[in-house]
């Protein structure tokens, strides 16, 4: 391995090769803390040539790569395992913004461009990139490609791959394929980007983007209202949608376990309303200008929610730094449960008729599990999309750890017997890799493992993250 080491050093410079305990250390451990592993090496190329060049090389000594954006990932996938034989092949050095083109409503960047400056890029070019996670401050494009991720925006604007036209992506063995392409229509055989979102990694590096931009918004109506069950945020939603249309950009549920730990652990945090709720919403309308009459649509839909018994009180925003506020309850959660303690985290859909019925039905199945376990719900329930992530018992995170297994199967059968998927938004990694297989049937997987084998015969790109070894 030392050739190989010499190799990187020469593709892309001694000090973008980092070995030493200290420097590696960030790179090896995920955001949650429970993936970590050892590195033979982290690599930082500059560019699309480097990563070809440390790819190839990679390929040639048999040693496997972990690609890695921002780190943020919450199922393992970004980190290397334990063997210390792994390459980690960051992109961080890649940020460059390539081109914005306003008027086809086109972005193309660097796959290491972190979200926020794909926002703010397209801002300044008086557009929207709608993408938005409570990560965007550091996450990158390429690790939202390849996770084809969610968030809150979904409603509104789709998933990660309805935002992509072109991809550029060193290949295993280290070609370039150069799909940059920023055309609406294009037929001409197997769409080929859609195999590399979503693939975490499993299939080739990401090195670049053409991301679509749409009309800005800057106009907001916001509100944080509370409701008396799932069922009733579920029929708020069809409120809502009757009064904004296209209007309504985000519909956010979180319970009220969720909001307690943002309110003792977000410095700042304050509850808006006067009393608790067992539930609350998040509604947000957005649109370019006054005339789209956005707070009379808001006040209608609370109105009729009132009216309809689906709402008990809310709190409008009523300037930037309330909306902020707001949006910070919310955005907030996933770092309030990391600083509570242990965590187990479930990212599961339902068909969005289901899913009252499942969060009212599971409560009580985990609780014979772990008596005492607290499930911190929330997420995104306009695309049926729940967060159930359980807390330990006050103080007992051991006994959490030790029912994992447990809690995470009578929340993925009752998911699969209700035609639901696992894994909503961040992918499988290495936490759900086994589990994902395992609620596939013979046939899908099957095709899965063809298409890896298609592209990755050698199996070293990103081996044990989405598919379990054969
Ligand atoms: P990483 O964590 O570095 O990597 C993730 C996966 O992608 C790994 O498998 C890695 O190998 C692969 N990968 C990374 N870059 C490349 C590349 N260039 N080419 C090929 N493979 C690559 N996710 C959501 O979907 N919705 C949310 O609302 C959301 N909110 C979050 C909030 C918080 C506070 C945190 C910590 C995470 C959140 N996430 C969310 C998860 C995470 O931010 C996303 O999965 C994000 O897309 C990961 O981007 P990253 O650059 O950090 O990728
Ligand atoms: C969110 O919606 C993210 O806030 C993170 O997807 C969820 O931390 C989590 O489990
Ligand atoms: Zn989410």
């Amino acid at each position: 391995m030392t050739d190989l080491l010499d190799h990187l050093r020469t593709a892309v410079g001694a000090e973008h090769v980092l070995t030493d305990d200290a420097d590696v250390a960030a790179y090896v451990v995920d955001w949650t803390g429970v993936h970590s592993g050892r590195a033979l090496a982290v690599v930082r190329p500059g560019s699309t040539a480097e990563v070809a060049d440390v790819v190839a090389a990679c390929h040639a000594a048999g040693a496997a790569i972990v690609p890695q954006g921002g780190n943020t990932g919450l199922v393992g996938g970004g980190v290397p395992d334990s063997s210390g034989g792994q390459v980690v092949l960051s992109l961080g050095r890649m940020r460059t913004v390539r081109d914005v083109d306003p008027v086809a409503g086109t972005i193309t960047v660097d796959a290491g461009v972190v979200l926020a400056d794909v926002q703010a890029a397209a801002a300044g070019a008086g557009r929207l990139f709608p993408m938005s996670l409570g990560s965007e401050g550091s996450c990158t494009i390429g690790g939202n490609l390849a996770t084809n991720a969610g968030g809150t925006a979904v409603l509104r604007y789709g998933m990660t791959r309805e935002l992509v036209l072109g991809l550029e992506v060193v290949l295993p063995d280290g070609r370039v394929w150069d799909g940059l392409r920023a055309l609406r229509k294009d037929n001409t055989g197997y769409s080929l980007k859609d195999l590399f979102i979503g693939s975490e990694g499993t299939l080739g590096v990401i090195t670049g983007a053409v991301l679509r931009l749409f009309p800005a918004t800057p106009r907001h109506a916001t509100a944080w209202v509370a409701v008396p069950s799932v069922d009733a945020a579920v029929a708020l939603l069809g409120v809502a949608q009757q009064h904004a249309g296209a209007h309504l950009a985000t519909f956010e549920i979180a319970n009220r376990q969720a909001l307690d730990l943002v309110l003792t652990h977000l410095p700042g945090a304050s509850d808006p309303l006067a009393g608790p709720s067992d539930w609350y919403v998040l509604v947000e309308l957005a649109g370019a200008s006054s005339e789209d009459g956005l707070d009379g649509a808001l006040e209608a839909i609370l109105g009729a929610a009132v009216e309809a018994d689906l709402a008990t009180d809310a709190a409008i925003a009523g300037s930037p730094a309330q909306r902020s506020a707001l949006w910070a309850l919310r955005e907030g959660i996933s770092e309030a449960q990391k600083v509570e303690g242990a965590t187990l985290k479930h990212d599961v859909t339902l068909p969005i008729a289901d899913l009252a019925a499942w969060a009212s039905s599971i409560g009580p199945v985990l609780d014979e599990v772990l008596p005492g376990v607290r499930p911190v719900t929330y997420g995104h329930v306009g695309d049926g999309n729940l967060h159930y992530n359980l807390s330990s018992p006050v103080g007992r995170d051991d006994d959490l750890r030790a029912a994992e297994r447990d809690l995470s199967t009578a929340i993925y059968d009752s998911v699969a017997a209700g035609n639901g998927s696992i894994s909503a938004e961040h992918g499988l990694g290495r936490t759900k890799a086994v589990a994902g297989a395992s609620y596939k049937s013979e046939v899908e997987v099957d095709l899965m493992r063809a298409v890896k084998a298609a592209l990755d015969p050698a199996g070293l790109m990103n081996p044990g993250v989405l598919l379990p070894p054969a």
